[in-house]
């Protein structure tokens, strides 16, 4: 039996959730509220860093998130969510270690926005939209004329990226100078898997609660 420890807000555990679902297993989804849960011995001592999301598979358990999908990708083969040609596996590649190095890194840079609390620097702001500009633009070239990257079919280097670049919209960030870029987020938009996983309002407001209650330390 797999379980996914996860957190709804959380773009790192979405893409497991989002793999688990396109690959049609079972799974069992327990949620670790980020206000503390995280440190409780029983969850420590699955992901020892405290981090979700954390997979555990008959007792064997798998932390850092794209170590989750290759285990993923590996044990469950159907439908296959890398490519297999050398330049194709790159591009997949490249978009998921872009995404978690460069494009996530600067998406944070935008959480109070995203949350409407105060607190945003411009100078970190500018930076932050300058290094988004560049990843889109590699994106935008990388993606080429096939509908996801380096496939025809759906990959792993969509759930990671698209669970971020779905985020660019609400801070203002639009997708309209890169039309390929564009046409591949509203088809990721339109999938069932991404219309399940999507953080609910409620989920947000719990999460807002977490960061003023950590602002405040
Ligand atoms: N590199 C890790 C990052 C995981 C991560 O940073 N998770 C955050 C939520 S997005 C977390 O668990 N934060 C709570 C904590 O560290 O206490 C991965 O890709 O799985």
């Amino acid at each position: 039996m797999l379980t996914l420890y996860h957190s709804p807000i959380s773009p790192n555990s979405r893409r497991v959730w989002i793999t688990l679902l396109e690959k049609g297993l079972e799974f069992e989804l327990v949620e670790i509220k980020l206000d503390g849960e995280q440190f409780k011995p029983e969850f420590l001592a699955i992901s020892p860093f405290h981090h979700i999301p954390a997979l555990v598979d008959d007792g064997f358990n798998v932390v850092e998130s794209l170590a989750i999908l290759d285990y993923l990708e590996a044990k469950y083969p159907t439908p296959a969510m890398l490519p297999k040609d050398a330049k194709d596996l790159a591009i997949a590649r490249m978009v998921q270690l872009v995404t978690v190095n460069e494009l996530l890194p600067a998406t944070t840079t935008f959480l109070p926005q995203i949350l409407g609390l105060p607190g945003e620097d411009p100078e970190k702001i500018e930076q932050a939209k300058q290094k988004i500009s560049t990843v889109l633009k590699l994106f935008e070239s990388l993606i080429d004329d096939r509908p996801y990257f380096g496939s025809q079919n759906l990959t792993l280097a969509e759930v990671v990226a698209g669970t971020v670049v779905i985020w660019l919209p609400e801070v203002g960030i639009s997708l309209s100078d890169y039309p390929k870029l564009n046409a591949w987020y509203k088809r990721l938009a339109a999938r069932t898997t991404w219309q399940a996983t999507e953080a609910t309002p409620e989920a947000m407001e719990a999460f807002k609660s977490i960061i003023v209650a950590r602002n405040r330390q």
